[in-house]
């Protein structure tokens, strides 16, 4: 398989990289840490590795190197595809290289022949309360997967540390081939009655997943492939990275750590808000049951903000700018929207609410992210988030799918680089107190 073949050649030298830089420079410091760290969400504390992504806080996201615009224009395109195919996306951020046609395919094949989902999955599935989120089926969904973990098994019959890495690769290639049947068949459970297509061996990845929801529209192809790429990683330090990180710190399985990871994913501070920032939409448009002025906006926006809540869409831990990812989807919206109001005023909201956010003064960056209009270009192809049940979610499992490709590439490369137990140390705030008095700060 070309995936295990170029990573048993990459490995060894990457170990000797890292083995390198511990032996010369483990003591070398690269930051201090502050009270107002501690107690301000670790922001900014330099204590993870990730050599898939990085995020610059004024450009936003580069995959191995790589920067929005120019993945979609390098990875390899299936036959008439305005999108690339996910297979390339994995392979790059599994290799770290930009893969050929032939080899994106490859990974696409590997994906068709491990894509089956157990039938015991549909019944824990169906089993659980109808008001359960979708998020919470994902989460499920995954776990239920874990009896046939290989890295488990053979961790049990006493695997070498060195070889760690290759049922990793194995579990996390099976669980990627099946999300989306699971994201299909969970939509289906929630808004469909339980009706869905079989999978189509024809289709790639993202393809199969927009045929199996039933979206008649050839475009929402296209809008599966890019948002299935540009949600995959935002390095390591976000929730969903690093909840799915820690747990497998562990040596638990892939499955155990990316269920623990989804469920990060999950609250509306991360993942969630591209729900709520469509909700905010529909909120506004129904207010004024039309497309609302710009200072008929501004008023909502300080109202929203008035009685204590967050501009769901806007803000970020990291990025002091548009989030290219905001960007990728706004232009894939104009180029394919050409009669939409939501679209319409999700653009709209994006001239009004920075200034808002800058005058309030308190966001630290006051652009939009990628859920202030991701959940805009599903509803424009009738996938809704939300049942007639009340039970809200789907968008979030839609960001999973793709977040999972980055956590089980980490996964895999945390493995193969014998990363350890993460255990950071906590201090009591009386040890703090003490510290601050030392150096003359009370
Ligand atoms: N609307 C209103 N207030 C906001 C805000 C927003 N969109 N973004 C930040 N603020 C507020 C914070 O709540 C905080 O207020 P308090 O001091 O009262 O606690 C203050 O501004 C400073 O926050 P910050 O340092 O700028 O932002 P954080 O790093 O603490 O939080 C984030 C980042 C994303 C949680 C925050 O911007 C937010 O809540 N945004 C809205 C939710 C959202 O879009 N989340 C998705 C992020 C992307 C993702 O992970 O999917």
């Amino acid at each position: 398989m070309i995936l295990k073949e170029k990573l048993s050649y990459l490995i060894p030298e990457w170990r000797e990289r890292v083995s390198l830089l511990l032996n010369e420079s483990r003591d070398c410091k690269i930051g201090e840490v502050t009270i107002g760290q501690v107690y301000g969400g670790m922001r900014g504390i330099k204590g993870l590795v990730s050599d898939i992504s990085s995020v610059d806080p004024n450009e936003g996201i580069r995959l191995r190197g790589f920067t929005i615009p120019e993945l979609l224009e390098l990875l390899p395109k299936d036959k008439s595809a305005e999108m690339p195919m996910v297979g390339g996306l994995y392979y790059l951020l599994l290799i770290g290289e930009i893969p050929s046609h032939d080899e994106a395919l490859e990974v696409e094949d590997e994906w068709k022949s491990r894509c089956d989902i157990p039938s015991h999955l549909s019944d824990v599935l169906q089993a659980m309360p109808e008001d359960a989120s979708p998020m919470t089926l994902f989460s499920q969904a995954i776990l239920s997967l874990q009896g046939e973990s290989v890295f488990t098994k053979k961790y049990r019959e006493g695997l070498q540390k060195s070889e760690y890495w290759e049922p990793m690769l194995e579990d996390s290639l099976n669980l990627t081939a099946k999300l989306p049947a699971i994201a299909a068949l969970l939509y289906s459970l929630k808004h469909r009655d339980g009706q869905t297509e079989q999978q189509d061996p024809n289709l790639d990845w993202s393809a199969n997943f927009a045929h199996m929801m039933g979206v008649a529209d050839n475009d929402y192809q296209d809008l599966s492939r890019l948002y299935f790429i540009i949600h995959s990683d935002h390095e390591n330090g976000n929730v969903s990275a690093h909840a799915t990180h820690l747990v497998g710190s562990t040596l638990a399985d892939i499955y155990f750590a990316a269920s623990a990871g989804m469920n990060g994913l999950a609250g509306p501070l991360h993942g969630r808000a591209n729900q709520e920032g469509l909700r905010w939409l529909l909120d506004v448009y129904n207010q004024y049951g039309r497309i609302p002025t710009e200072g008929e906006i501004a008023e909502y926006a300080w109202n929203t903000l008035n009685t204590g809540h967050v501009i769901p869409g806007y803000g970020h831990a990291v990025l002091r700018t548009t989030d290219p990812r905001f960007t990728a989807l706004l232009e894939f919206g104009q180029k394919h929207f050409l009669d939409d109001e939501i679209f319409d005023l999700a653009r709209l909201v994006y001239e009004v609410v920075p200034g808002v956010l800058i005058e309030q003064g308190k966001a630290k960056n006051p652009w939009p992210n990628v859920d202030a209009i991701s959940g805009t270009l599903q509803y424009h192809y009738g996938v809704d988030d939300c049942n007639e049940y009340g039970s809200c979610g789907f968008y979030t499992v839609l960001f999973g799918v793709s977040r999972i490709l980055g956590v089980s590439s980490n996964a895999v490369w945390a493995r193969a680089m014998g990363q350890p137990l993460e255990r950071p140390k906590s201090l009591t705030t009386t040890v703090l107190e003490e510290m601050a008095s030392q150096k003359g700060y009370q």
